[in-house]
């Protein structure tokens, strides 16, 4: 594993209602007024972007226990900040919140790294004019968390900007990534979208992603034979599908274990040549009380690469799984093998 989670924001709904689904399972923390809005003229993919206001952040949890990982996200600014107090960016958290590093965004257009919270803590700063207003810029870092040889490698559009060594990275092992604003950041309007997470345990996608775009793709149709009853909509592809989950108006449902489903996936644009990695972030829960499994899984070629085995609740849940190879090649995907893919949820208990 090192492609961890992969987000465009096009699937939780806008406004509040994101606030709270987005926190059903992944997201731990949401700042009070951020959200995701709805505007293809600005949104980098998709239709939609999240964006942040106030100096709270919004963090998403690492899965993994490791001591170096990655983040990758598309930031656009409508207005720089106006002071070194309103900076703002992202940060790698440890398991209590604590920063470990700050990628901050100065009113010149330099991008500092920073230890701790505190503007008197920068470890690194790239040229000033970096950063510009009204345009989306891919950041990604990567850190090393260590208390001697710890590491920042600061990446801007796919170009190496900035690289510290040996400095002292504390003692606890990266958990969050959260947006992030300095105490004046007020309500300066950040926005984000691609958000990539990795670490670099795996044998592929355990470096720099480069400016890669999370790209939303839909369930197209349903294959025939399908095991799982359709409720509210004219298809189970339309009954999983949509840009806001709508809890009990329209699901696929299944009561007996071993009943599977599967569905095409939509055609990919054409610029999507190389895929890093499929993510699927599902949502789902149990009808009554009692015990019950569902999985995930993809099947190519009729080889299957199998998802989580989750343990259900009564509680709608998101979960995430990641498909980096196709598991009829042992390979990368092609643009060709995942549209001739299936997604296939089984109720495995
Ligand atoms: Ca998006
Ligand atoms: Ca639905």
């Amino acid at each position: 594993m090192a492609l961890l989670f992969a987000d465009s924001f096009e699937h939780y709904g806008t406004s509040t209602a994101a606030r709270a689904n987005m926190l059903a399972g992944l997201y731990a923390t949401i700042a009070g007024s951020s959200q995701v809005v709805n505007d293809p003229s600005v949104a980098r993919t998709g239709n939609r972007y999240y964006t942040d206001y106030q100096a709270g952040g919004t963090s998403i949890r690492y899965p993994t226990d490791s001591n170096e990982v990655g983040a990758a996200v598309g930031i656009f600014l409508p207005q720089m900040p106006t002071s070194s107090a309103g900076r703002c960016g992202f940060s790698i958290r440890d398991e209590l919140q604590n920063t470990i590093v700050n990628v901050a965004i100065q009113p010149n257009g330099s991008v500092t790294i920073e230890r701790t919270d505190s503007a008197a803590s920068v470890i690194g700063q790239t040229d000033s004019g970096l950063i510009t207003t009204g345009a989306w810029h891919h950041f990604e870092v990567r850190v090393l968390q260590d208390n001697v040889v710890g590491e920042v490698e600061l990446r801007i559009n796919g170009v190496l900007e900035l690289i510290v060594n040996n400095v002292d990275l504390g003692t606890v092992l990266p958990r969050f990534w959260r947006t992030w604003g300095g105490s004046a950041v007020g309500s300066v309007d950040r926005r984000f979208d691609d958000l990539i997470l990795w670490d670099t345990t795996g044998g592929v996608n355990n470096t720099f992603f480069g400016p890669a775009r999370c790209i939303p793709n839909t369930l197209a149709s349903d294959v025939a034979g399908g095991q799982w009853s359709v409720v509210g909509a004219a298809s189970g592809a339309a009954a999983v599908t949509e840009g806001a989950p709508n809890a009990d108006t329209s699901y696929v449902t299944a009561a007996a274990p071993g009943n599977i489903s599967d569905y095409n996936f939509s055609e990919l644009p054409p610029e999507a040549e190389a895929i890093a990695g499929i993510c699927v972030i599902g949502m789902a829960k149990l009808a009554a009380g009692g015990l019950g499994n569902a999985q995930i899984s993809i099947v190519s070629d009729e080889e299957v690469a199998e998802g989580e085995d989750n343990v259900l609740t009564s509680a709608y849940t998101y979960r995430a799984d990641i498909f980096e190879k196709d598991p009829a090649t042992g390979q990368l995907w092609t643009k060709s093998a995942f549209e001739a893919a299936t997604l296939r949820l089984e109720k495995t208990a």
